[in-house]
């Protein structure tokens, strides 16, 4: 692979290649990743920038924001509004979509985010991110609403996250494969480390909050009940744990070297389909996962068939290497 390709010069090779991203696409990515870029500085200096701690507020779902959920969500909805790409943001952190002021032009797309995905680490100096996905609004001169954003997974255009660790990554998929780019800081701008990502279909390796077993339903408890049988149990080999609290992190083991990742439906909140949320979470992961040869269920189906019905809705994840993701999927169906 050559040195030194730069995000901007992979996507306009790629546009060049196959047509995949046309310019509007290219910019409103590139404005995404310049957006991260700068979540990335504040993420750095931590309690030198004064973006620690709580903001005193509460999101729709009624989970407490931290400062820093807050600056990200300010820092993408800034970066992206004047550019006349977008039609419409909507984010994890805000009750309603935003639709693109008067004063800017209105262009097609519409772009979801998780500003900071983890918050629950934001603190505690581990692996954070920002995850975001990228539809196309329906054809017709009639204004952006809440319902344009209702299209199932398998609907996107582009998809990634940014996760804020050791590095800082970008991770993208525009339908073509998975690529990888790390911030060079000396020179300001993500630079390609792999194309091609591809996950074993096998794995030794699995992440759940295993303090939620009791509530877990049968499928989920046999299959984890399996793996930690290890060699002596029906799988006849022994399994390795991760949990980071942030599915960035999580994912982006995965997709590095493979594992399986379950934030299951579970007996807490049973009237809530999951924890995670369909459109700024789970769709964009899985649509990197499967570009990456994995898959991603909500143990019966596909999570990128799913049509959703509003606009912060959640849902049940199991996603990373194929072979293990089919088994918990058979294992719901009885088999
Ligand atoms: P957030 O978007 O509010 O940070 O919540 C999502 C996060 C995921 O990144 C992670 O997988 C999960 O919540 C962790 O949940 P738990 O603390 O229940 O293990
Ligand atoms: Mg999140």
């Amino acid at each position: 692979m050559p040195k030194n390709i730069s995000l901007t010069r992979y996507l306009v090779e790629q546009q060049r290649i196959d047509g995949h991203i046309p310019p509007e696409l290219r910019l409103l990515i590139e404005v995404v990743a310049r957006a991260c870029k700068g979540i990335s500085q504040a993420v750095n200096k931590g309690a030198l920038g004064d973006v620690m701690g709580t903001a005193g507020s509460e999101n729709v779902q009624g989970e407490i924001q931290k400062k820093l959920d807050i600056i990200a969500n300010e820092v993408l909805i800034e970066a992206n509004e004047w550019g006349g790409h977008l039609a419409a943001m909507a984010s994890e952190e805000m009750d309603s979509i935003y639709v693109v002021p008067n004063r800017y032009p209105q262009g097609e797309y519409l772009l979801m985010f998780d500003p900071l995905d983890g918050s629950s680490n934001i603190d505690v100096n581990v692996s954070i991110g920002t995850i975001f996905s990228v539809l196309k609004k329906a054809e017709g001169n009639h204004g952006v609403e809440e319902s344009d954003f209702l299209q199932a997974g398998s609907s996107q255009v582009a998809a990634g996250y940014c996760v804020y660790g050791p590095q800082t990554t970008l991770v993208l998929t525009v339908g073509d494969g998975v690529a990888m780019f790390t911030l060079d800081r000396e020179q300001g701008s993500f630079l390609l480390i792999e194309e091609n990502v591809k996950i074993p279909d096998n794995t030794q390796e699995f992440a759940i909050n295993m303090s939620n077993m009791r509530h877990w339903d049968e499928p989920v408890k046999r299959y984890i009940d399996e793996c930690l049988q290890g060699k002596e149990g029906p799988r006849g080999k022994d399994f390795n744990m991760r949990w980071i609290a942030s599915m960035v992190a999580d994912v982006h083991r995965i997709l590095c070297r493979g594992g399986v990742f379950l934030y299951p439906w579970d007996k807490r909140e049973p009237e809530k389909a999951g924890k995670l949320r369909l459109m700024y979470e789970a769709n964009p992961m899985s649509w990197l996962i499967e570009q990456a040869g994995g898959a991603a269920t909500n143990g019966k189906q596909r999570i990128l068939d799913l049509q959703p019905t509003k606009l912060h809705e959640r849902v049940s994840v199991i996603l990373g290497s194929k072979n293990e993701v089919e088994r918990v999927t058979a294992y719901h169906s009885g088999l």
